[in-house]
């Protein structure tokens, strides 16, 4: 009997594609008769049954048992980490086929669109924890392949606290909530981390990443992404070259400022899954580009770092980011539980011409995430979820087990067999199929780490060098922050201990906030890359002179601000204002895709001065400054008159100020600036008062930039 080829390439696959597979399970009601679970009609869906109607329930009332016991089993546990997440459906669409580099066919074929699931999430918070704490985002995307899924598990931040898996619980206990009271939720800055930390001189790079302005992303469509370790692309020569993944974001990588993202917490703890699903809705489909950092085998120790730690980074200035497609994420989920929450990602999801290297922290994932979705999604069958399967069949001897869908028919379950005509059939190695890279290994077990790994602070230092004067100055407040909160004196110390190491400055102005001295002698560090019983002062950490000081790729000052495409804009109004003067801007603001709301002292409608009913988007009272990119006033004498006595105008617009935004008010509506405490402020950059056509195309000059940081200069405004 002849075999179904391997990879089926009859028709290009695209997004429907998924959709089509999925269609089986969508239950549609409209129309249809309510029923239990066993399809029996239901005709009072308000009553249990009773002896007597003031009478007690009855244990034969299978309507109400059934009902009451699937609630009680709602909830399914939580991931251990990355719990709180939102995903989206996408296509993946490739520029440039790459088949010098890898066999994988959705990166050879341009007319391919791969359809793709996305889940972003925070990492230490639970389920139900705010979007902007400081933290780590998640950026894990399933590539539904002809080929099979193919999971790329990664962060928005390019390295990681850790080197080896075996520390992972270790790591994550220390960030969790405090085991005694489950506290602080969703924070890093409590004693068990920071001690953890600074006993962990190999985290230091990944916790200046932590402590900048990457952990509090403005939205998740403007964040990179990054696969973290080196993976291997092997062609269909077998031949291996060393990759890193990264996603680009088009609309740039931007973020808040610290004081916003606790207040955003506090007033919409739903911000970043909001942005997401009104972005998508609204047709605004986020768009990565991806892209691979490549190098030869033969180049393997060309560094000053090993391509194996997990601690480092590739600097763009030495291999250059090759951007060789794009992704969008046009379609939100249907259902959040049966998708975003019963997605299962896995690093070893891999498709032929992808494989792993050596990085001891991706060996130990690729234990961990089939593990852990057998508890949190009940048994081996979690890839029969309609969102975990691939477009493409699967066949296999694998059986049974906790809610089997699939209906397996004949007797062979085995392989070799006669009884199902040896079905399914193995494929010829040379017909395609995974095949691990035929790597090299001659080597003596052992527990260890190697000396290539111990560089722990020259790219912390690379990372900070490169940031620019306002966001070295957000790594110092963050630190102050954090440390500030630890309780115990000594892990402060230790602390301060590992920034000197990392820069004297920097470890001076943290030093001085917390009340402490900069140590002149360091003492050891627990060292965790040397066997328990090993000897310490065996740990030198080593010496690296890297000739490359700064990298331009790794300070957000530097991403791409020509656009305010998506931003959102508040235009505060009252009963009276100038209709001319807020629809020019508004009208300017729309044409380069910004969304534009109206805010006023109430909801329902304002009277503009020419009597027309303008629909308000919010109030004073539901909004808040820290839920928009830039503010404008328009004219309007009433309006005018009315905002400049009302004390949450007042306060929307001196937030705005405090957090560095673009402000724009038309000259008639001087009289509210002259209420706020920046009025004598107004000739700073990202201030805009004037006249309409000229305001709007400075103002969208201004929201382009982001963010006003040399307000902060002086420290006169802590944003
Ligand atoms: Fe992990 C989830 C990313 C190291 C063990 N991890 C998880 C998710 C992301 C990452 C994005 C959420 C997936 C989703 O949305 O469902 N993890 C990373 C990155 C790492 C990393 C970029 C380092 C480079 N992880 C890591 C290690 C281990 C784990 C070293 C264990 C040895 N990760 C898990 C897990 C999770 C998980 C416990 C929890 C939920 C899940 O897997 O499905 O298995």
């Amino acid at each position: 009997m002849a075999k179904k080829p391997i990879n089926p390439k009859d028709s290009a696959v695209n997004d429907s594609e998924k959709i089509k597979k999925l269609a089986a399970h969508y239950a549609d009601a409209s129309n249809q008769n309510m029923t239990t679970n066993h399809g029996v009609c239901i005709n009072d869906d308000q009553n249990s049954l009773k002896a007597g109607d003031r009478g007690a329930t009855l244990l034969e009332d299978f309507i109400l048992r059934e009902k009451i016991t699937h609630f009680d089993h709602e909830r399914i546990p939580e991931r251990v980490v990355h719990a709180r997440g939102s995903g989206a459906h996408g296509v993946f669409k490739l520029y440039k086929a790459i088949p010098e580099l890898t066999k994988a066919q959705f990166l050879n074929d341009t007319e391919i669109e791969t359809p793709v699931f996305v889940r972003f999430s925070t990492v230490a918070g639970s389920k139900g924890s705010s979007d902007l704490a400081r933290d780590v985002r998640g950026f894990a995307v399933k590539f539904y392949t002809q080929e099979g899924n193919f999971d790329l598990v990664g962060n928005n931040m390019p390295v990681f606290f850790i080197q080896d898996a075996l520390k992972f619980p270790d790591l994550i206990h220390a960030v969790k909530p405090e085991p005694d009271n489950e506290m602080p939720q969703a924070a890093s800055a409590h004693d068990t981390f920071w001690d953890f930390i600074s006993l962990m001189p190999e985290s230091s790079h990944m916790v200046m990443w932590a402590m900048s302005d990457r952990a509090l992303p403005r939205s998740l469509r403007m964040m990179e992404g990054f696969g973290v370790h080196t993976f291997r692309f092997i062609n269909e020569k077998g031949e291996s070259n060393f990759v890193k993944f990264h996603w680009k974001p088009l609309l740039g990588v931007h973020s808040v400022a610290w004081d916003e993202a606790q207040n955003i917490s506090g007033k919409d703890p739903d911000f970043h899954r909001r942005d997401l699903w009104e972005a998508i809705q609204n047709g605004d489909f986020p768009e990565w580009e991806f892209g691979v950092q490549i190098l030869a085998e033969s180049d393997e120790h060309k560094f000053d770092f090993d391509l194996l730690d997990p601690t480092k980074l590739i600097p763009e200035e030495l291999v250059p980011v090759q951007r060789i497609g794009k992704l969008t994420l046009n379609r939100n989920t249907d259902n959040f539980f049966a998708e975003t929450e019963q997605v299962a990602f896995h690093v070893g999801h891999v498709v032929p011409g992808i494989d792993f290297t050596n990085d001891p922290l991706m060996q130990g994932r690729l234990f961990s995430y089939t593990d852990t979705q057998l508890l949190r999604l009940g048994g081996p069958n979690f890839h029969e979820i309609p969102i975990n399967r691939p477009i493409v069949p699967v066949y296999n001897n694998q059986r049974d087990g906790l809610m089997r869908q699939t209906i397996n028919r004949g007797k062979a379950s085995y392989n070799p067999n006669t009884t199902g005509n040896n079905d399914p059939a193995q494929v010829k190695a040379a017909d395609g199929g995974f095949t691990s890279y035929n790597e090299r290994v001659d080597a003596r077990k052992v527990r260890a780490r190697s000396k290539s790994f111990f560089d722990h602070f020259s790219q912390a230092k690379l990372f900070y060098n490169s940031q620019s004067q306002a966001e070295k100055n957000h790594i110092v407040d963050a630190l102050r922050f954090e440390l500030g909160k630890v309780k115990t004196i000594a892990i402060r110390e230790k602390m301060i201990e590992r920034l000197t190491q990392i820069d004297g400055d920097l470890a001076q102005k943290v030093a001085t906030a917390l009340g402490l001295k900069v140590p002149t002698e360091l003492t050891q560090p627990v060292n965790h890359s040397i066997p328990a019983d090993g000897n310490p002062e065996d740990y030198q950490p080593i010496e690296v002179k890297s000739k490359l000081k700064t990298s331009e790729a790794l300070s957000m000052q530097n991403t791409i601000k020509d656009s305010i495409k998506t931003r959102k804009i508040a235009i505060l109004a009252a009963d009276g204002v100038n209709e001319k003067s807020l629809n020019e801007v508004k009208q300017a603001l729309l044409a380069e895709g910004a969304a534009v709301e109206i805010i006023a002292p109430k909801l329902g409608n304002i009277q503009s001065d020419k009597g027309t009913a303008l629909p308000v988007d919010e109030s004073l009272v539901t909004a808040a400054s820290v839920f928009y990119d830039a503010v404008y006033v328009p004219g309007g004498k009433q309006s005018v008159a009315t905002l400049a006595t009302e004390p949450d105008a007042i306060h929307f617009l001196n937030e705005a100020f405090k957090h560095c935004k673009a402000i724009a008010a038309d000259e008639n509506a001087k009289q509210v600036i002259n209420e706020t405490y920046f009025a004598s402020s107004v000739n700073e950059d990202g201030i805009i008062i004037g006249n309409n056509k000229d305001l709007a195309t400075k103002f969208i000059k201004a929201i382009a930039q982001h963010r006003f940081w040399d307000r902060e200069k002086a420290r006169k405004v802590p944003a």
